[in-house]
């Protein structure tokens, strides 16, 4: 069972790579982007609450996604493995996680960290934001304060795991596919 933290900064893949790595290694993928959005949409409380920040650029609070995620984990125990996509965000999240699943028995197996220029993700996003109904793509002031918002506090989490000798950065600045088989060459060393 494998247990997968894909980190990087806003733009840089980590859910356009999920999508590809779910489909490979039959992994349960766990966005909270993804789960927050689809909350907004259903017009629930926990929605409502998550878009007063997400639309700013901000961090929803650790203590909203925290619960979500172990909700997750508990309601989906058949799962092989989980892809955690844009979360452990703050060094509080990666303490919770590490909690959650040292009680289950499986512990995250690694942080696969996508690295992208500033630059780039700037253009990445703003080209989504020309198609996608995502309104903090659209204004280049709020994707300066997600960078910045990376920068400041979510940046930390990559230490966490260092320091437990499980990040493997890679260069995302690579095509869609290059970066999969990067990817892939990770995923596949920590199954053994
Ligand atoms: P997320 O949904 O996680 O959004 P994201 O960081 O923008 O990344 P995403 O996965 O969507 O984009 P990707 O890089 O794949 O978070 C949104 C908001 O939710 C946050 O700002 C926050 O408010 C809140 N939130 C979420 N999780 C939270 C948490 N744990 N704690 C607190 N708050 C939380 O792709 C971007 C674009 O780049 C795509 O158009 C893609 O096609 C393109 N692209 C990808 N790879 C490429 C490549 N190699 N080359 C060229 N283009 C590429």
């Amino acid at each position: 069972m494998l247990n997968i933290v894909l980190f990087g900064p806003p733009g840089a893949g980590k859910g356009t790579q999920s999508e590809k790595l779910i489909e490979k290694y039959n992994l349960m993928h766990l966005s909270t982007g993804d789960i927050l959005r689809a909350e907004k949409k259903a017009g629930s409380l926990l929605g409502k609450r998550a878009q007063e920040y997400s639309e700013k650029g901000l961090l929803v609070p650790d203590e909203l996604v925290i619960a979500l995620i172990e909700d997750k984990i508990k309601s989906n125990k058949q799962a092989n493995g989980f892809i955690f996509d844009g979360f452990p965000r703050t060094v509080a999240q990666a303490d919770a996680l590490d909690k959650m699943l040292n009680a289950s028995g499986i512990p995250v197996s690694g942080m696969i960290a996508l690295e992208v220029k500033e630059e780039e993700l700037f253009t990445r996003l703003l080209k989504r934001g020309e198609t996608s109904d995502r309104p903090d793509d659209k204004d280049p002031a709020i994707i300066r304060q997600r960078i910045s918002v990376y920068n400041n506090e979510t940046t930390p989490v990559a230490g966490f795991y260092s320091a437990q000798k499980k990040y493997y950065g890679l260069d995302g600045m690579k095509s869609i596919e290059e970066v999969f088989v990067l990817i892939s060459g990770i995923v596949d060393s920590l199954k053994k």
